[in-house]
Order: structure tokens, then sequence, then C-alpha cells
């Protein structure tokens, strides 16, 4: 039987009171960074800079707590990330740069990431165990098995996070990973996670899953803990992904997430990337906060005023750095540099 775990709305008590203000706060300024900067990204793609956007803006609430919740570091006593396409916000909250997310759109040379090569939100950062992203959807929830895997063997407390897509989880690499973690010989220590934002580019959820809610999958599973919660609600997400992680942590067995979250600008630049009316995280969060007193309209602003700074001077930086020079293509691959007689070998 899967374990549903308690939600907070039937203890009764106010979950904002759960997180130190300074807590909401830092959440806060970091929603905002993100959404500004995946609004600059878009700009950057309709203006013919970077070939195609495609990130996260409508994820902030569930990606910003959970960046903050990760064991960062590297090797197998901190944490690994599996991540997809829409994972800005975690890594804006380990402490990842907006400068360098402009420098990966504008496909320049000093992306650290993939060199100007590979498309936006498309991190790899081996420092922080943040695996290279992958536009294979789904094929995450295979190689996380592996980190697991090892983590499993080192001890520790150490766990493996994967997040990917609704329409993903319907395809096989999700239902492998289910299966290995909760093989009874070896259980793994993961936190799979859906962000089910009720799309597949335009495939609707409702016309593709008969399973309801992603997390009812736990249930095929003896003893694993399947929670659905709302994804654009930040301190429900933070409470929720701290919760799964001292699980796993203690049990060393897996753990699935299901965040309903909104999808702000439609799939991608090849749809659009518009924005659509959803409900938007951080405005909910805002209100929120203006509510309770935790914050005034005018302090908001100022966050929103300085975030958008940030993300302007370092657009202004990116535009004078340099692409990289066609013959970097044959670097760092596989091969020692550029090969002289490729084409002599028959290559062209
Ligand atoms: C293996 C594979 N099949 C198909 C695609 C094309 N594709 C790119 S994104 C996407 C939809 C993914 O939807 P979902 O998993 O719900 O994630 P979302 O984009 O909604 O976050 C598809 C089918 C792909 N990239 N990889
Ligand atoms: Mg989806």
């Amino acid at each position: 039987m899967a374990t549903k775990v308690k939600s907070f709305r039937q203890t009764g008590k106010d979950p904002y009171e759960s997180l130190s203000p300074e807590t909401l706060k830092k959440i806060h300024r970091t929603m905002v960074l993100d959404r500004l900067l995946e609004e600059r990204l878009i700009k950057m793609s309709k203006g013919g800079e970077g070939f195609f956007w495609i990130g996260g803006p409508g994820e902030e609430a569930f990606s910003v707590p959970l960046g903050f919740l990760v064991k960062k570091g590297q090797g197998l006593d901190h944490d690994y990330l599996h991540l997809h396409y829409r994972s800005s916000g975690i890594a804006l909250a380990m402490g990842a740069q907006v400068i360098d997310s402009i420098r990966q759109m504008r496909t320049v040379m000093t992306d650290p990431y993939s060199r100007g090569r590979n498309f936006v939100n498309h991190y790899a950062i081996p420092e922080w165990n943040i695996m290279p992203v992958s536009p294979t959807i789904e094929t995450q929830y295979s190689t996380c098995i592996g980190s697991a895997i090892a983590q499993k063997r080192h001890g520790g407390d150490g766990i493996s996070i994967v997040n990917g897509g609704d329409a993903g989880s319907a395809e096989g690499d999700f239902h492998s990973c289910l299966v290995w973690s909760n093989r009874p010989a070896n259980p793994l220590p993961i936190l799979i996670i859906v962000v089910n934002n009720r799309f597949g580019i335009s495939t609707p959820f409702e016309q593709q899953h008969g399973e309801g809610d992603i997390s009812n999958w736990a249930k095929a599973f003896e003893g694993m803990p399947g929670k659905t919660i709302n994804g654009n609600d930040p301190v429900e997400s933070y409470l929720a992904i701290e919760e799964a992680m001292r699980y796993i942590r203690k049990e060393r067995k897996p753990y699935l997430l299901e965040a309903r979250c909104s999808r702000l600008h439609g799939h991608s630049s090849s749809s659009g990337a518009n924005r659509v009316d959803e409900p938007d995280c951080i405005s909910l969060f805002e209100d929120n906060l203006f509510q309770r007193k935790m914050m005034t309209p005018e302090e908001a602003k100022k966050i929103w005023t300085e975030c958008r700074e940030i993300c302007d001077t370092a657009y202004s930086q990116v535009k004078t750095e340099p692409y990289p020079d066609p013959e970097d293509i044959w670097n760092g691959v596989f091969t020692e540099g550029i090969d002289d007689d490729y084409p002599k070998k028959g290559g062209s």
C-alpha cells in the first residue's frame, strides 16, 4: 500500500509560520530573479539571439524551494541532480548565475555549461553534481538509477533527485525508475519528481493519463510514499520537499512527488512563448505575504527593480563576449582536439 502523507492543510496551522521570514524573502527574491531571467531569455529568442528557448516560468514556486533544500556539493556525500529543461529556478537557488544562462542563450564561448553549443537551460555543473541536462525527455529517470546505486553503496545521506514532466511520465524511463528504485533487494534513495503542467507540448494531460494523479503510481509498490501537491505554492512545496527528503535520507528508499504547476509561456519558442492566462505563482505568493504583513508592496517592487537590473547588467556584458571559433567544435569531445588528417581520412 502506498503511504499517503498527511497534508498540512489537515493540521490547522498556518504553513507560512513554519518558515522563517528570511527564508520566505529569500524564496520570493529568487523566484522573481528566475522569472525575469526567463523573460529576458524569451525576449532574446524572439530577437534572434540564440536558436531556441525552453524554460521554467510558472514552476518557480516549486523549483526555487527545491534548489534551496539540496545538499549541494561534489561527489557521493552530496545530492545528485538529474534535471530537465525547466529547472532554472533550481539552479539559481543553488547559486547559479543569471549571466551564465544568458551566455548559453546567446551561444557565446563563455557559456560555462556547453561553450555555446547546447540549448538554453541545459545545465551541466560537475561541482554541484548537476548532470548534463538532455533535450531528450525523460532519459534522466534512467540515469538517476546509476547515481542512486552508487550512493546506496557509498553510505551517508546523499540522495538522487530527478525531475521531469507529466507527458514524459508516460514513457518507459519513468517506469524503469519506479521499478528499479523499489527493488526489494536494493531500494534506492531517489526523490522522483514529476512536474505536472497538464501538457506535453500540445497534448492535454487528461487525454493521456488514466491514472488521475501521477503520484498514484506509488501505490503499485509496497510502502512507497506518493504525494501530489500544489506546486504553485512555494510554502506547500518547501514543506513537502523537505518532508520527502527527510524520509529518503533516513530510509534510503524512493519517494514519488507530483507538483501541479502552471506553464506560463507555453511549451517553448517553437510554440511562440507568449504569456498565457494561468495562475501566476509569484502574484499568488505576494498576495499571501502582503496579507500576512510579511512584505509590503513597496518592498516587493524594490526587489523586482533590483532583479531587473541584475538581468540588464548581465545581458549588456554578454553582448560584448565572443562566439566560439568554428574550430572549437573539435575541443572538449572524445578526441585529442583537432585532427589535421580528418579530411584525408574521408571526412569533409
Ligand atoms: C524522447 C523524446 N521524445 C519526444 C521529444 C519531443 N518533446 C520535447 S518536449 C516534449 C513534451 C514533454 O512534456 P512533459 O514531459 O509534460 O514536460 P513539459 O515540457 O510539459 O515540462 C516532447 C514530446 C523529446 N524531446 N524526446
Ligand atoms: Mg508537461
